[in-house]
């Protein structure tokens, strides 16, 4: 039975076609008639992977190729949640590594391709979008071949195999002078090259719990790799928690994966990926143990956080109106809820009882979870993202580093040398090719938060970046942040376009007539570095004035619209962002103008002394 069973992640840089060949082998691997009108990427469920056509949580599946079974697990390929790549690979013997026949390798195919090989594990190399007008796969394999030698990849990873593919049709082959016309090429180099899983039916239970999924009927499942033994319905197990604390607990049902649904089973062996439900507290990296010999299998481990946010009770003068969980108990609760199943992610408490420092991989990984909370009703505020630095015993400050890789337009290419040199980013390499520039540069991870959105400003929307957390190194310094000027508003109140009008001849406005404000909020960008407060409330004066109507006379400029993650982004040290379920706004952390310049003085006072 063993034998019959594959167990394999698909991993890749973000955008190689991970979740659109899923589909593919999901509606190929035949045996499965409810997969027959799937919608595209069917595993980008959650709502938010389907707005930002992104994956962002690892997730299973499995099909069946002639009488063999194959569990798949769909990766994020986005650097930002490179702590799911690490959390599942312990549960397969083999990965799909894809790269992109005309992109080649990219920062994120190294990151995940290190943690496979360091597991051991054989790759398939699938080279895919072959279909792409300037694709040059040969180009692509030697420089994913020369990426396994410099990972340090032993002689049998090396003798990978490699599949021409796709994904999007569909098709691949093995031989480029004969295109393929279905996936059976991809298919049969999965059961031939990847390895069936080793373990003992007959030996203790062991089962390592990767993943946690939820159902309002049946609760918590944990989902993990049953490395030895049998594991049955209504068996009373013993559980090894990360800590190597054990505890008894019954296992309610069983299952195992086929296609997009779960199936109940009676039995299942080791080698096989099974979910189980029916212990409400199963966490990640728990192992479930035979209850005369509960041995914990190695847990997960997964690198550190190198970016964090605080995350606070909302103190707006709008609080209160439009969440629906808004206190420092409920917000505490969530947060901590998340590390269950968000193991990349660090919560701490700090001394003032309704604020927690949030940790996490990057922005976006912070974005991701300030989205999902405030569609769930919450309402909170939160600071600008900061680089979590390093102290040794010795007091040396170190702070953590990306490796960028960047593609321009030619013309661009001043803009980013003069950029990322604002940012003490170091240039590796720089290369010219068919129009464009390629550069490779190491940067403090300081110097890019709030880069993305300058960057793509500086090239028009053209340009590609592409970032990998490349270690903690030497602290580079002080870093003059590019510090915006915001217009704010004075009083609170509802915008009038009169009052926008005047705001619009100073800089941009970030938001439209009538629009609930407060003293402090950010209502835009002034031109100028410093900020200007305005009263955007402002009605126009009756005596100067013949119709009634002279507010509509005005004709504003469209506002630009702040999404939760420009705004993130477009932060000071010194403002906030109020999130709820309704509105994103930006504020000052003080509110009132007189105590917010008297604080001012003080700062820069104090930096005279
Ligand atoms: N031309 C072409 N496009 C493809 C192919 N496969 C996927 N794509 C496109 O590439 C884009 C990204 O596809 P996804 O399957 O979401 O990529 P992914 O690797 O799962 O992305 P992340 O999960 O966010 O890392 C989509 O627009 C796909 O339609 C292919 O074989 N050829
Ligand atoms: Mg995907």
């Amino acid at each position: 039975m063993q034998d019959q069973i594959r167990n394999v992640a698909i991993i890749a840089h973000v955008d190689h076609g991970k979740t659109t060949l899923v589909d593919g082998l999901l509606r190929q691997g035949n045996v499965f008639r409810a997969n027959q009108d799937m919608t595209d990427r069917v595993m980008d469920s959650n709502d938010l992977e389907r707005e930002r056509g992104i994956t962002i949580v690892s997730k299973n599946t499995a099909v069946s190729y002639k009488g063999h079974k194959i569990n798949i697990v769909d990766t994020p390929g986005h650097s930002d949640f490179g702590g799911e790549v690490e959390r599942v690979l312990g549960m397969v013997d083999g990965v799909l590594l894809l790269v992109d026949a005309v992109d080649g390798p990219m920062p994120q195919t190294r990151f995940v391709l290190s943690k496979a090989l360091a597991r051991g594990h054989r790759a398939v190399v699938v080279i895919n979008k072959i279909d792409r007008a300037d694709s040059r796969p040969d180009w692509v394999v030697d420089q994913t071949f020369d990426l396994f030698a410099q990972l340090g990849a032993t002689e049998e990873q090396l003798d990978f195999a490699i599949v021409y593919a796709c994904a999007r049709q569909g098709t691949a082959t093995l031989d480029l002078a004969k295109p393929g016309t279905d996936l059976t090429a991809l298919f049969e180099t999965i059961i031939d090259r990847m390895p069936a899983p080793i373990g003992n039916p007959d030996a203790p239970l062991q089962m390592l719990i990767s993943s946690l999924s939820y159902d309002d009927y049946r609760g918590r499942f944990g989902i993990g790799r049953l490395h030895n033994g049998r594991i049955h319905p209504n068996e009373s197990i013993a559980i090894v928690d990360r800590e190597g604390k054990s505890r008894l607990a019954r296992v309610v049902s069983t299952f195992v994966f086929e296609g997009l649904k779960k199936t109940e089973q009676e039995e299942i062996a080791a080698g096989e990926i099974a979910i189980i439900s029916g212990i409400p507290d199963i966490s990640i990296g728990d192992t479930i143990c035979d209850r005369e010999n509960p041995v914990g299998l190695s847990s997960i481990s997964v690198d550190e956080p190198t970016v964090r946010m605080a995350f606070g009770v909302n103190t707006s003068p709008l609080s209160g109106r439009e969440g629906q969980y808004g206190t420092s108990r409920k917000l505490r609760e969530r947060l901590f809820k998340e590390l269950e199943t968000n193991i990349a992610l660090r919560v701490d408490e700090t001394d003032a009882a309704d604020t927690y420092l949030v940790s996490g991989r990057g922005e976006l990984h912070l974005a991701i979870l300030i989205e999902t909370m405030r569609r769930e009703g919450y309402e909170f505020q939160v600071g600008a993202p900061e680089v979590i630095f390093h102290e040794d015993e010795n007091g040396h400050k170190s702070e953590p580093y990306e490796k960028v890789e960047i593609e321009v337009a030619e013309d661009y290419q001043g803009v980013v040398v003069e950029q990322m040199g604002q940012r003490k980013g170091e240039m590796q390499d720089m290369r010219l090719a068919g129009g464009s520039v390629y550069f490779t540069y190491v940067i403090p991870t300081r110097g890019l938060l709030g880069f993305r959105n300058d960057f793509l400003t500086a090239t028009r929307g053209t340009g590609v970046i592409s970032t990998l957390f490349d270690g903690y190194r030497e602290f580079a310094g002080s870093m003059g942040r590019n510090s915006n000027g915001s217009l704010l508003a004075t009083e609170f109140g509802t915008t009038t376009p009169f009052g926008l009008s005047n705001a619009e001849e100073r800089g941009i406005n970030f938001i439209g007539a009538g629009t609930q404000v407060y003293e402090g909020m950010i209502i835009g960008k002034n031109n100028r570095d410093e900020d200007l407060e305005m009263n955007v409330c402002k009605q126009k004066q009756l005596s100067n004035m013949r119709s009634s109507n002279a507010d509509l006379a005005i004709r504003l400029t469209p506002h630009t619209e702040m999404s939760l993650d420009r705004a993130i982004e477009y932060i000071g040290p010194d403002e906030l962002v109020e999130v709820t379920p309704l509105n994103i706004r930006m504020r000052k952390k003080i509110l009132d103008m007189t105590q917010r310049k008297r604080d001012e003085r003080r700062i820069t006072d104090m930096a005279k002394a």
